[in-house]
């Protein structure tokens, strides 16, 4: 499975989740198969995409849906921690293992070598746990994040689709996004 058909399934699930986004292609490829005002393109910070949607679903009651990296949380392995930690229900967290840095040039990620992210987030503490190589397993896991946290590792193949950058600005992104957190 590629990762923007990755994404798109998800997006065809999708009613009025908080989508956050891990930075680079994941971006791009979200805002070009399904934009919307209730996702975050978030553009710089590498890594924060689950710190971020960890803070966002413990300050709304909607579900929070992050779409995260492997090289990202790799970066990031604390927020693992908090989340399972402060457990909240509404959050799914959702990892593209493409087993490298995708959007830099497809550098090999650990995830290439001996890590297993699905056994890293149950040693954090996260329950329910599950890894999806297909479009079909992907959305049977997206469905049953919806009892409560979850962390699923969709299995996508090296590589970025050809998609254009994102035209909004940052401040734009942010506004729209805030618009949409309080509706
Ligand atoms: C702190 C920091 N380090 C490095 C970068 C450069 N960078 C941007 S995207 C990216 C790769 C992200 O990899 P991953 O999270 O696995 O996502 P993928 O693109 O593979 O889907 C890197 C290294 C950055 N933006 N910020």
């Amino acid at each position: 499975m590629k990762r923007i058909e990755a994404i798109k399934n998800i997006v065809e699930e999708l009613e009025k989740e908080l989508v956050i986004c891990n930075l680079g292609f994941p971006s791009r490829e979200l805002y070009s198969v399904g934009d919307r005002p209730e996702n975050f393109y978030m553009l710089g910070s590498m890594g924060l995409a689950s710190s971020i949607g960890l803070g966002l679903s413990l300050s709304v009651n909607k579900r929070v849906v992050v779409m995260d990296g492997d090289g990202s949380i790799l970066m990031n392995l604390g927020s693992l921690v908090t989340i399972a930690n402060w457990s909240p229900k509404n959050l799914t967290l959702i990892i593209f293992d493409n087993k490298s840095y995708g959007s830099t040039g497809g550098q090999p990620s650990y995830t290439a070598g001996k890590t297993d992210l699905a056994a890293l987030a149950r040693a954090a503490g996260i329950k329910r746990v599950f890894v999806a190589e297909s479009p079909q397993k992907l959305r049977e896991a997206y469905r049953k994040s919806k009892k409560g946290l979850t962390v699923i590792i969709a299995k996508v193949e090296k590589g970025n689709a050809d998609v254009p950058i994102i035209e909004m600005h940052p401040q734009d992104i942010k506004n729209r996004f805030e618009n949409a957190v309080k509706k």
